[in-house]
Parts: structure tokens; C-alpha cells; sequence
């Protein structure tokens, strides 16, 4: 595995391990782990979700697919209850570099909650050299959002470094929001915005396209509504 994907799993890994209330949560066994093996080329795909104290749902997932492309897959889905944004990370590494980063605190309402965006404003984000093109879909996606294609080393830390910060705000957050009621309007209308995150991730052909020529559309289609993106 590249030793990047390794160390953001980690560090992602350990944030999930820090959290109240955590617990597994069930998938089916034929999709937490999955291995094939067509034309000789090796994919391995590892899931684990999780539920805790202001989270509904936890993924983090790392896939090996063939010899030249990996890729690490994070989102955290927020208990609508609470007025917290959704935290998604995605990393693409091919045979010898990172080709893609993003990383962002999406919102779940017209914009991020303010006292996130005086500290999302005050975060030292440093200037990456090659900064990617959002797709039409990226609207979902904060103000704050990078995606970027790591030109080195360091810019390959200082992007890690980005995810631990992002991820240190949103559970500093948590800490300071209330719960509203289930049924409340203002649950409703979160639960709403993650569902129109969920729809527009769908529109991301590079997943669509890299799952379907590994294991075929009708399985692609699955993976994405029931594993990636189910709301
Ligand atoms: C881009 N996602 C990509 C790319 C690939 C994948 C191959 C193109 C990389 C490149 O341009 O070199 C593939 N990503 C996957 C696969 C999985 C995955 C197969 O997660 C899962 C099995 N995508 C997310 C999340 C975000 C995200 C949570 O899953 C954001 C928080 C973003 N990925 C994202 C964006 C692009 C991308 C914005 C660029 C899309 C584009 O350029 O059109």
C-alpha cells in the first residue's frame, strides 16, 4: 500500500477511535471484505463502519485495484440531529504518485455553521502547487474545500496534516453543539442536505468508471447506492 494511504488511515483511524459511543456497525460480510482476482489483477477492497455519539454512519475504506491504482475512501455522515457538517476524504495514488486529494467539511445547510467558518478561515492552509478542477457536481463541497494533486513529499504531509485538522475541528464542534429533536425541522432539513451530498457523489464517473471496469456495472451500481452513498 502506498505509505501515505497507510498513514491517513491511520491518523483517520485514530480520530474514530477517540470518539464517544463508538461501535461497529453490521455490513454484510460479502461486502466489508472483498477479494477477486480477474485477469490476474489482484483488487482488495476493506470497509469499516462505524456509529458513535453525533455520527450516523462512519466509512472508511481502503481498495487495492490492480497493480497501478489505490485508493483511500473516508466520509463521515453526521447524526442529522446535530448541526454538524459532513467530513468526506478521498485519496487516488496510482503506480509511483498521489494523482488526487480532496478533503473537505461539506455542508449540510446553505453554508458551514459560523463558528466553523472563523475557524476554517483562521486554519494556516498552505498553497499546494497543482490544484485540481471540481467537477459540476463539486457544488456539494464547502468554500474550504482542497483537492489537489500532491506535487512532493511535503505537500504529500502538509495534505495529511490537513486531514487531521479538518477532522480535530469537526469533533471540536461536536463537543460544543446541542441535539435537536428527531423530527425537528431543522433535523430534517440536515438529514435532506445528505441526501443531495449522497445524489451528487453518485454523479462522480471516475468511481462509477473505475468500480465498473473492475467488477462490472450492475455491481458498481450497487457498491455506490448501498456501500458508498447509501443516505
Ligand atoms: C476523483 N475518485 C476520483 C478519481 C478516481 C476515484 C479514480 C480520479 C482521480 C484522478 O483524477 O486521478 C475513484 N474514489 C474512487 C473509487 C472510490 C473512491 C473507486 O472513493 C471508492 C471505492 N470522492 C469520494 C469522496 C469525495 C470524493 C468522499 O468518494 C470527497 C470528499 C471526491 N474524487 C472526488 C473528486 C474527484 C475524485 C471531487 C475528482 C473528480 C473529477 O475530477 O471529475
Amino acid at each position: 500500500m502506498n505509505p501515505l494511504l497507510i498513514e491517513a488511515f491511520e491518523l483517520i483511524k485514530n480520530r474514530i477511535n477517540s470518539l464517544t459511543d463508538l461501535e461497529p456497525l453490521y455490513i454484510d460480510p460479502n461486502l466489508s471484505k472483498i477479494y477477486s482476482n480477474i485477469n490476474k489483477e489482484e483488487l482488495f477492497i476493506l470497509n469499516e463502519f462505524y456509529q458513535a455519539k453525533g455520527f450516523r454512519k462512519i466509512h472508511l475504506e481502503v481498495a487495492t485495484l490492480g497493480k497501478s491504482l489505490q485508493i483511500l475512501h473516508c466520509v463521515f455522515f453526521p447524526d442529522p440531529c446535530y448541526e454538524l457538517p459532513i467530513f468526506g476524504a478521498d485519496l487516488v495514488a496510482n503506480s509511483n504518485n498521489i494523482s488526487a486529494a480532496i478533503v473537505d467539511l461539506s455542508p449540510v445547510g446553505n453554508h458551514l455553521p459560523d463558528p466553523l467558518i472563523s475557524q476554517m478561515r483562521s486554519l494556516n492552509v498552505p498553497k499546494f502547487n497543482e490544484p485540481g478542477k471540481l467537477p459540476e457536481w463539486g457544488f456539494i463541497f464547502s468554500p474550504y474545500v482542497c483537492f489537489i494533486r500532491p506535487v512532493d513529499f511535503l505537500e504529500e504531509k502538509l495534505f495529511l496534516e490537513l486531514i487531521d485538522q479538518y477532522l480535530s475541528l469537526l469533533l471540536s464542534l461536536l463537543v460544543r453543539v446541542g441535539e435537536d429533536e428527531i423530527n425537528s425541522l431543522d433535523t430534517m432539513d440536515r438529514l435532506n442536505y445528505q441526501k443531495r451530498y449522497c445524489l451528487n457523489q453518485k454523479l462522480n464517473d471516475k468511481t462509477r468508471g473505475i468500480l465498473t471496469k473492475f467488477f462490472g456495472s450492475s455491481w458498481a451500481d450497487e457498491y455506490i447506492n448501498k456501500i458508498l452513498f447509501e443516505c
